[in-house]
C-alpha cells in the first residue's frame, strides 16, 4: 500500500474548497494507505490547541477516522502551525516528529522536513523564526487570551504577506549548498519538503530532492510513494 507526502494546504474558514479537498483525500486515497505524512502548513495559522472552530473539529474528526482505521499519520510542525501540541495530535492519532525525520520508503532513505529551515537567505525569516520558537515566547503567548492571540497572528500574517513582496524567489527559496549539505549530513539520497510552494523534482547530483507544492482550490498536490516509486497523483 502508498505512503502519502501532503503539505502546504492552509486550511482556513475562509477556503471551504481546500477543506473540501483534504477531506476527499482522507476518505479515499489516505484510507487505502499505509500511512499519510502531513509536512506542515496543514492551517494557515495555528494560536494554540484550546482554540476550537467548526474546521478544527471537522479536521481533527476525518484525521481520527484515517488513523483509527490502522493507518499511520505523522505530522511535522510548518512554519505557520508551529503550535500545533500533543492535545490536538492526540485528538487526531497523529504523531508528531522533529523538524528532521529520515524514514525508509520501499528500501529508499529518505529526509523529511517543511522546508522552512532550508531557506536560510531570508534573514529576516530566519530571525522571526528563531524568535517564535523559542519556548519561553510560546508559553507566554500560549497564556494569552484567544482573542489577542488571533490578533497577533493577524498582524504577523499581514506583515508577513507585505514583506514578501520585497524579497526575491532566490530569497525565499532554499539554500543549495546548505540544503545539499544538510542531506549529506543525513546520509539520503533523497529528500522531500514543502514550504516553498512550487511543486517539483530537483534531480540533483546524486541525489533527488521532491518538493511537494501548495493546495490550490483545482488542485491537491499529493505525493505518493509505493514499491514502484513516487508520483504526484494531484486531483
Ligand atoms: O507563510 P508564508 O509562506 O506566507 O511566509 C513565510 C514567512 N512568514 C511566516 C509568518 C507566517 O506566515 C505567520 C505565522 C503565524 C503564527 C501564529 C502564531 C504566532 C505565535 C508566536 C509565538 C511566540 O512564517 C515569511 C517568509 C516566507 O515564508 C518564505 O520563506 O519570507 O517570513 C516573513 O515574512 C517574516 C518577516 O520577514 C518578518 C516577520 C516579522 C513579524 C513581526 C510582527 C510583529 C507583530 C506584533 C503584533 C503585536
Ligand atoms: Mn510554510
Amino acid at each position: 500500500m502508498p505512503i502519502y507526502f501532503i503539505a502546504d494546504l492552509h486550511l482556513s474558514e475562509g477556503r471551504p474548497d481546500l477543506l473540501a479537498l483534504f477531506l476527499q483525500f482522507l476518505q479515499g486515497r489516505a484510507l487505502r494507505s499505509e500511512a499519510v505524512y502531513i509536512l506542515g502548513d496543514l492551517f494557515d495559522f495555528w494560536i494554540g490547541d484550546d482554540e476550537h472552530s467548526e474546521l478544527i473539529d471537522t479536521v481533527a474528526q476525518a484525521l481520527r477516522q484515517v488513523s483509527s482505521s490502522g493507518v499511520r499519520c505523522y505530522f511535522v510542525h510548518g512554519n505557520r502551525d508551529f503550535l500545533i501540541g500533543r492535545k490536538f495530535a492526540e485528538k487526531c492519532g497523529m504523531t508528531l516528529l522533529p523538524e528532521y525525520h529520515t524514514l525508509d520508503l520501499f528500501g529508499t532513505k529518505a529526509l523529511i522536513c517543511h522546508g522552512d529551515t532550508l531557506c536560510i537567505d531570508d534573514i529576516r525569516y530566519q530571525q522571526f523564526r528563531r524568535k517564535v520558537h523559542q519556548k519561553w515566547r510560546q508559553r507566554l503567548f500560549l497564556c494569552l487570551p484567544l482573542s489577542w492571540r488571533l490578533h497577533i497572528a493577524r498582524k504577523i500574517r499581514s506583515v508577513s504577506k507585505q514583506d514578501k513582496q520585497h524579497k526575491s524567489a532566490e530569497i525565499m527559496d532554499v539554500n543549495p549548498e546548505f540544503t545539499a549539505a544538510t542531506v549529506r549530513q543525513y546520509g539520503v539520497p533523497l529528500l522531500i519538503h514543502g514550504h516553498t510552494h512550487r511543486e517539483a523534482v530537483h534531480r540533483e547530483n546524486g541525489w533527488t530532492r521532491i518538493v511537494l507544492g501548495d493546495w490550490k482550490s483545482d488542485y491537491a498536490s499529493i505525493l505518493k510513494y509505493d514499491k514502484n516509486g513516487f508520483e504526484f497523483v494531484g486531483r
